[in-house]
């Protein structure tokens, strides 16, 4: 004690002519054990009884003793991203707070660190995962100066399909998705062709062979660059898969099988998601699902999905684009999740462009019937509270009922990082760190948060931006806008009409709503269903516009600018002010009048 006395009079004569991160820097670099605590913080002193159990002298600077503490918490949060005490730190190097250190201690890491032989971090920050989100926040930290490795793996899928960097949206999901909704939507426009005085054969086919080589070469340009652009960076890409070995080290293993470690300060777990595949004969043998669709080697023919979210209805509308036979599986509603108005919406146009739906339909098992390519399949469900027996003969079964997180199979468990059990989803605070202090996770692996590559981007920039440049802003998750790319497509932003009903009461909402044509359909026959637009006001707020939903040409492109109306708080009044773009699809939010509640009809049969 009496060794103890002398150092804290030493510390405490130097400390008294210090102030803020000077004083903090060097209250870190002169003692080997670090504790920032508070008296009374029951978690301080769990950390202090177990340096005590370790025979560990410890140097704790009460927060809550000093008038400074406030500050000093604050240039502690700037510099460690942790605004709780306790804040540890060994030999200089930021453990964390009391989860952080008793992990450190169960893994042996603890012991490490306080004997000295706890090797450096190679790198500042290794990402898991080189998707949309992990290359976002590993470029970001690089173009910050930092150290940094990405590491990504892609495990097949049950049909042996795989793929190169990018992750999903990349290889599997937005861009070939688009390509392919797209390649439909122009198989309707050449067809009318001579509407717009384009003399077009009328005998117009589809290769699928063709556009999926297109599709696929395509991609392997953006493999191609996403591995330029690492390099260019100075980031070092491991094509190898992860797991945790501790808080600070993970074991890769590559395709060969070989295995090697990275150590790092911070990891970033960006894993993504993967296809789920419910337990009934016959689907991992015989069922593709959007892992596959974009590479498939032959023409899928007669197809029935599985699921009736967005990913199902995606890929129906293309199929069924392309003349192809779909039948979709709806076990309850349309798109779960998304205005059930604007959904049926959808279901009724693509019933018109010959989409079927059975309705309270699910698949009891698969099984094959004829080898080939495609081969002929049968798929047994049962239908409705009868539980009718439904057959379908058909030559290729497309599953879309939810994607699971990657987050089995890699150490997750072993460092105690905190999962949302009914989900296996990575639980993350505002700052999306994990439960482990230097572990943050970002993208379609955390809980609650909308799965879309944008967000993943948008995420992992800041959290590199934050970790590496002391700029705090954090991710926004609100009014994230969106859009399903069906044959008419749907885009939205804010709430749905049900969800604002349910957060607000029905008599403080306003709908604004109506039918409307699009003039770029004025001279052809075909069906372009009825496009629709509705806004939701909330009365109590000025109309302060809170849901923004529109069916038709380009949806996607018009709900992007949207998007910023309502992020910025914009009101029914500021739409009527802004001048409209004639003729397009979009100016008819500007002169929305006719209310829901009104009941006067809504449909146009003009400009
Ligand atoms: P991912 O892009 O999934 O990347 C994760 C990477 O980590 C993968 O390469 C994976 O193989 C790898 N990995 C997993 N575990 C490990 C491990 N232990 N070690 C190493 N590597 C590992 N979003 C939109 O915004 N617009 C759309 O139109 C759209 N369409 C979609 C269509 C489909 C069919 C699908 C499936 C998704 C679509 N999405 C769309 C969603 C979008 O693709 C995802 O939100 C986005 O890709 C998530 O990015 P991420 O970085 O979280 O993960
Ligand atoms: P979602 O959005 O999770 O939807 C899954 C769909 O599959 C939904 O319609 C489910 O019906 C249906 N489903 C789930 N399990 C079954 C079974 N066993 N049988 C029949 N139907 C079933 O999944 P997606 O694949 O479209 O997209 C996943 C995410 O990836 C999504 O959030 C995107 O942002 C990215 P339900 O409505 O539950 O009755």
């Amino acid at each position: 004690m009496k060794i103890f006395s002398v150092l804290f009079k030493q510390i405490t004569t130097t400390m008294e002519k210090l102030s803020g991160e000077s004083l903090v820097d060097y209250i870190i670099n002169s003692n080997k054990v670090t504790i920032f605590s508070k008296t009374t913080c029951p978690f301080c002193k769990q950390v202090k009884s177990l340096m005590e159990s370790l025979s560990e002298p410890y140097f704790a600077f009460e927060l809550d003793q000093t008038q400074d503490g406030p500050a000093l918490q604050n240039i502690l949060a700037e510099k460690t991203q942790q605004r709780t005490v306790p804040n540890v730190f060994i030999r200089g190097m930021h453990v964390g707070g009391c989860s952080d250190v008793l992990t450190a201690y169960r893994t042996g890491a603890l012991r490490e660190m306080l004997d000295g032989t706890y090797e450096k971090c190679e790198y500042d920050l290794v990402v898991i995962g080189g998707g949309s989100g992990g290359i976002a926040a590993a470029k970001e930290a690089a173009a910050l100066g930092r150290k940094v490795a990405v590491c990504d793996f892609v495990k097949p899928s049950p049909m042996g399909t795989t793929w190169g960097l990018g992750g999903t949206c990349v290889n599997v999901g937005c861009i070939p998705k688009k390509l392919m909704h797209r390649a439909a939507l122009l198989g309707h426009d050449i067809k009318e062709g001579p509407a717009f005085g384009w003399r077009v054969s009328t005998d117009i086919t589809h290769d699928w062979g063709k556009l999926v080589e297109e599709v696929q070469n395509y991609i392997k340009s953006l493999n191609f660059n996403y591995r330029k652009e690492l390099r260019t960076n100075k980031i070092t890409y491991h094509n190898a898969y992860a797991e945790f070995e501790d808080a600070h080290r993970i074991k890769m293993r590559n395709i060969k099988n070989e295995v090697s470690t990275l150590t790092a300060q911070n990891f970033v777990i960006a894993v993504g998601g993967r296809p789920h595949y419910p337990n009934i004969p016959g689907v991992k043998e015989y069922a593709i699902t959007s892992d596959d669709v974009f590479s498939l080697n032959y023409n899928p023919g007669k197809t029935v999905i599985v699921g009736a979210s967005y990913i199902a209805l995606e890929c129906a509308g293309f199929l069924a684009g392309f003349g192809l036979d779909v039948t979709v599986l709806v076990r309850s509603i349309l798109l779960r999740g998304f205005d059930q108005q604007m959904a049926e919406m959808i279901g009724s146009h693509m019933e018109s462009q010959g989409v079927k739906f059975i309705r309270g339909c699910v698949p009891t098992g698969i099984e094959k019937i004829e080898d080939g390519a495609p081969p002929v399949l049968k798929v047994h469900a049962v239908k409705g509270e009868k539980q009718e027996s439904v057959e379908i003969v058909c030559n290729t079964v497309l599953f879309a009922t939810g994607r699971n997180a990657c987050t089995s199979n890699m150490g997750l468990d072993k460092i105690g990082i905190a999962l949302n059990k009914s989900n296996g989803k990575i639980l993350v605070d505002e700052y999306e760190r994990t439960s482990v202090n230097n572990i943050f996770a970002i993208g379609d692996v955390i809980d609650g948060k909308p799965e879309l590559t944008p967000v993943a981007i948008q995420a992992g920039k800041l959290l590199s931006k934050r970790l590496f440049s002391g700029e705090m802003t954090k991710m926004d998750y609100t009014f994230v806008p969106t859009t399903v790319f069906t044959p008419l497509e749907y885009g939205c932003v804010g709430f749905s009409e049900e969800h604002a009903i349910d957060e607000y009461d029905k008599e403080n909402i306003e709908v604004y709503h109506t039918h409307f044509n699009a003039v770029e359909n004025a001279l052809s026959n075909r069906d372009e269903g009825k496009p629709y637009i509705k806004i939701i006001c909330l009365k109590s707020d000025e109309n302060r516009i809170i849901g923004f939903h529109i069916l038709g040409p380009n949806a996607g492109e018009i709900t992007q600018g949207f998007g910023l109306g309502l992020k910025l708080g914009a009101k029914l009044k500021d739409l009527h002010n802004l001048v409209g773009i004639h003729p397009t699809c979009a100016e008819v939010a500007t002169t929305l009048s006719i209310t829901k509640s009104s009941g006067k009809s809504v449909d146009k049969t003009s400009c």
